[in-house]
């Protein structure tokens, strides 16, 4: 795939391991084990594809995946990444600003909220059969949030298009919020006035809140949030010291200033 590097939004740390971003991933749809995504996603088909767009918009619709690449530049961007689960990547991601493609839908003024829905279907993500998660898995941010230049809609990685086990054909990329706002191969995005569920804060409020954003100070209430390991890194420097916002606060902090982020997590 064609993508230049966009310099100002890419870390400058060392990518992990292709094998690694790819073999090691989170994605209930096809079991709750690190290595079930690699081993289970090749029933995924993730083409043809299609999106639909709905709610306060102007112009909804429902649109091919070719019709929602045309008119994007693809760019790479090495963000780092940060699971709830205390492990954390840097992926070389390729994609384009959810900002750029929200405005060809020109949200209304009642757009406050965005919500993503992935793919439902039992036949092509076997995991659905069982009660993990109340599927199909959903997500949701600010209005605000999905508009910030960071936000990516990433269709590869690694200058290839994504594996399915990453959430082919396309989905979502929040790197100041742990992985799982990173909503995966995406079917629908609804523009709403209210905040929107999301599945993990629907599986354990008190565990997941809405916002997600990487925060060393607020633990998880089963474990410290204060540090994370580095996949594929050294025994010697796996360990390190989380950042706030996951060391994107000079650009996102400003999203939740007056805000209380140890209520609002
Ligand atoms: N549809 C869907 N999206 C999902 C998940 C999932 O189980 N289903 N897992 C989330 C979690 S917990 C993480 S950490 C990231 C992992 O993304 P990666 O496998 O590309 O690293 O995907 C997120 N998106
Ligand atoms: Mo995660």
């Amino acid at each position: 795939m064609k993508a230049a590097l966009n310099a100002r939004y890419s870390s400058t740390e060392q990518p992990t391991a292709y094998a690694d971003i790819t073999g090691y991933n989170n994605f209930y749809e096809f079991g709750t084990g690190k290595d079930d995504p690699r081993r289970n996603a090749h029933t995924l088909r993730p083409r043809p594809w299609s999106v639909t767009i709905s709610g306060e918009v102007e112009v909804p619709g429902t649109l091919t995946l070719e019709d929602i690449l045309a008119p994007h530049a693809l760019e790479e961007r090495v963000y780092r990444m940060r699971c709830v689960e205390r492990w954390s990547m840097v992926i070389p991601w390729v994609g384009f600003p959810l900002a750029d493609f929200i405005k060809r839908f020109r949200p209304t003024s009642k757009a406050k909220y965005v919500a993503f829905r992935t793919l439902h279907d039992p036949k092509q993500m076997p995991g659905q059969r069982a009660g993990w998660l109340e599927w199909p898995y959903v997500e949701g941010l600010r209005i605000d949030e999905a508009m910030h230049p960071l936000t990516l809609l990433a269709v590869g990685l690694y200058g290839r298009l994504l594996p399915n086990q990453n959430g082919a054909p396309l989905r979502l990329v929040v790197p100041w919020k742990y992985g799982f706002k990173g909503i995966k191969s995406i079917v629908a995005i609804h523009f709403t006035e209210r905040r929107p569920p999301t599945s993990w804060n629907v599986a354990a409020a008190s565990e997941y809140g809405f916002y997600a954003n990487v925060n060393p100070a607020v633990d998880h209430p089963r474990w410290s949030q204060a540090s994370e390991r580095r996949i594929g890194a050294s025994l010697f420097d796996a360990t390190r010291p989380t950042l706030p916002f996951n060391g994107y606060a000079a650009d996102v902090a400003s999203l939740y200033s007056g805000m209380d982020l140890r209520r609002w997590f």
